[in-house]
């Protein structure tokens, strides 16, 4: 068997042992920490989360997703952190999201291809549902809210090929289903991808802004002050549409879009763009810097939107 006691943020791990890892967590906290199944993978397997949930079950949601992009390694590693925190950190504000939210946690939006990204390609994006002579359509782009509308391909051999109809890939498709059947009202979506330092809101399919913006402009100002506190980081960005590129079809803009969720988020973690470092080999040794300066953003993040009610 794989080492669970000995899971670190020192290293990048393989998707079996991050797994071993949140299986042994809902093992040892039974009473707060629930293994869930999201979905499957055009490969067959499983894309695991966790729910966290102390003592009182009526209580906000809030929903982590990362690796949806499999070379994106620093997200699932990040999302651990995140877990791992939760659960252990004596720090009161942190003590205090644990206590006062259901967090739902799913590392590894993307299982097949992140294992790709160990086996064959560590630049591997996309999922890897056979299209013709080409694999795999991009799970950011394959949402059920202006799919394909812009930003994306339709061709299958594309990076970013938005796939034959909108939820084609049974990742997506079985993580949604699974989101929306989530009965604790979702104060914040957020997810999580690499690289640039950007933390992005809705929408991503136009121009025109989210109806709150002002709401969404302010906890976007807290956040970004937050995440340079610790590190002296920088981070960017805005409405996806403008501050990155026109892209239809993500998860933030379907869960914000047609759920009933108070607000969605995208941060492009660690390296900025005109880092030394290549984008998606963020070394290990930036694993831990890179997720506490997160936390403190997302730990700010959830006091703002909490203050807006
Ligand atoms: O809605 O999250 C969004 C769109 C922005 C991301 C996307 O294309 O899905 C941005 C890219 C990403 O994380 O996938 C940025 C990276 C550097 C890339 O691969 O282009
Ligand atoms: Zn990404």
């Amino acid at each position: 068997g794989r080492a669970s006691s000995e899971y670190n943020w020192g290293q990048y791990y393989e998707l079996e042992d991050t797994y071993a890892w949140m299986q042994s967590l809902a093992r040892q906290n039974p009473n707060i920490v629930t293994l869930i199944e999201g979905g499957k993978t055009y490969q067959g397997r499983s894309i695991l989360g966790l729910k966290i949930s102390k003592s009182g079950s009526e209580k906000p949601g809030i929903f982590i997703e990362a690796g949806i992009h499999a070379r994106e390694w620093i997200a699932p590693a990040a999302a651990t952190f995140i877990v791992n925190q939760l659960l252990t950190s004596s720090v009161d504000s942190i003590k205090q999201l644990a206590d006062n939210y259901n967090w739902y946690v799913f590392p590894h939006a993307n299982p097949d291809g992140y294992v790709y990204t160990h086996t064959k390609d560590r630049l591997w994006r996309k999922t890897r549902t056979p299209y013709g002579s080409c694999f795999g359509a991009d799970p950011n782009r394959n949402w059920g809210f202006h799919w394909n509308e812009v930003g994306a391909s339709s061709s299958a051999c594309s990076d970013t090929y938005a796939g034959p109809k909108a939820f084609s890939e049974i990742e997506t498709l079985s993580l949604s289903n699974y989101i929306a059947s989530i009965k604790d009202k979702i104060q914040l979506y957020v997810s999580l991808h690499a690289y640039s330092q950007y933390l992005l809101y809705p929408y991503g399919h136009t121009k025109s802004l989210p109806d709150n913006v002002k709401d969404f402009q302010q906890v976007f100002n807290a956040a970004i002050s937050a995440v340079s506190q610790r590190y002296n980081t920088k981070y960017t960005g805005g409405n996806i549409y403008d501050a990155i590129y026109p892209a239809a079809g993500a998860s933030v803009d379907w869960a914000y879009g047609t759920q009933d969720v108070r607000m969605a988020f995208c941060y492009e973690l660690r390296p900025s763009s005109n880092s030394n470092v290549p984008g998606f080999k963020l070394p290990a040794s930036q694993i831990i810097p890179a997720s506490e300066e997160l936390l403190d953003s997302i730990t700010v993040m959830v006091g703002e939107v909490q203050k807006l009610g």
